[in-house]
């Protein structure tokens, strides 16, 4: 072991986003020390691939039958469970429609070869559900690079939501473009299948916007000039590691099971609250546009837990960051991930 003092820090050289040859660096779990991570690609808000994260998973060997979905086994330990499923053909209010499924009804539907529809199982809390279930739910170990996770602490800790899902999509299916929840970081692994994902660094995003200000559902590269953006392709077994802020775009290149969290610690919170700053001004402006509107009621009704919300989350946050977020980087971190930091060194 060794102690935290005594470790040299030796920087990588990292692309320079705003140049327009971005390209996103690819790792090997355990070839970079934590505090190198830390800085080069937390703080630093840069993506990254990092290689054979999950060998000994139990969800990367047991999901997985001649490197495809295991449907029987999701149907035999699952599958009378409800999962939240999005239809990536019916698109309501630039988002795809979204409904639920028993998971055992999910998986036939996968098995399928000539698909009618184009169904995406999404932001399943299946980790939560085994553990509500008091059944294990130990099929897999949180990267040593993202264990520092105020967000999801804070849920737990507030018998909340958490911010930890299993995605099962088939060939095709997608994510609409969006930046993640609170603009949290997110990490995400395959565990079978390969995904391609599209990033954009903080901003570029507003060259997309139409007229409104909207942001189209999908980036098509043939309708813009002039972005910046990287394609990635994550394979099985590679995590990948989403900056906050970073809009992106997902696409199943075959039949795909990922698993993600978001976020939050020492390094972004300070970008977090400002953007949950920034969205609540936007909310009230876009509340006082409706104020005499007759759907005044309904949007209220739905936006105003909505604010309510982020405000708890966000003062609870910055109430744990203090005054002087920077003062606290690094050494919180040190002191907040107590046995894990000892484990990664
Ligand atoms: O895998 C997907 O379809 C979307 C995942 C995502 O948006 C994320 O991990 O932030
Ligand atoms: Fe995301």
């Amino acid at each position: 072991m060794v102690e935290i003092e005594t470790l040299e820090v030796s920087f990588v050289e990292l692309p320079i986003i705003n140049q327009v040859e971005m390209e996103i660096r690819i790792i090997n779990d355990g070839e970079m020390v934590y505090e190198d991570f830390y800085k080069n690609f937390m703080l630093n808000n840069s993506p990254c691939v990092i290689k054979n994260v999950c060998g000994n998973w139990k969800a990367y060997n047991e999901w997985v039958l001649n490197n495809e979905i295991n449907c029987k086994y999701f149907i035999q330990n699952y599958g009378d469970y409800e999962a939240p499923v999005a239809d990536c053909e019916k698109i309501d209010y630039n988002a795809q429609c979204k409904f639920t499924m028993e998971v055992k009804e999910f998986m036939e539907y996968l098995k399928h070869k000539n698909k009618e529809n184009l169904l995406y199982l999404k932001d399943w809390h299946l980790k939560a559900k085994l553990k509500q279930m008091n059944v294990r739910n130990d099929f897999y170990k949180v990267p040593e690079y993202f264990a520092s996770d105020w967000l999801n602490e804070y849920a737990e800790d507030n018998g909340e939501d958490d911010f930890q899902f299993v995605y099962i999509g088939p060939k095709d299916s997608w994510t609409p473009l969006h930046a993640d929840v609170y603009t949290s970081y997110s990490w995400s692994v395959n565990i079978v299948g390969k995904k391609k994902w599209v990033l954009f660094p903080p901003g570029e995003e507003d060259k997309l916007r139409d007229s409104l200000g909207n942001l189209p559902i999908l980036f098509n590269k043939e309708n813009y000039e002039n972005i910046r953006y990287l394609e990635v392709i994550q394979e099985r077994g590679d995590a990948i590691f989403v900056p906050t802020g970073w809009h992106h775009q997902v696409l199943n290149l075959y039949d795909t099971i990922s698993i993600n969290h978001n976020f939050i610690n020492s390094c972004n919170i300070e970008k977090v609250w400002n953007a949950l700053q920034k969205n609540l001004s936007d909310v009230e402006k876009e509340i006082e546009e409706f104020k005499d509107s007759p759907d005044c009621m309904r949007c209220s009704k739905e936006v105003i837990p909505y604010i309510l919300k982020m405000l708890r989350v966000a003062s609870e946050l910055s109430e744990e960051s203090s005054d002087n977020v920077h003062s606290l980087i690094f050494e919180t971190e040190n002191v907040h991930r107590g046995p894990i930091i000892r484990q990664v060194f």
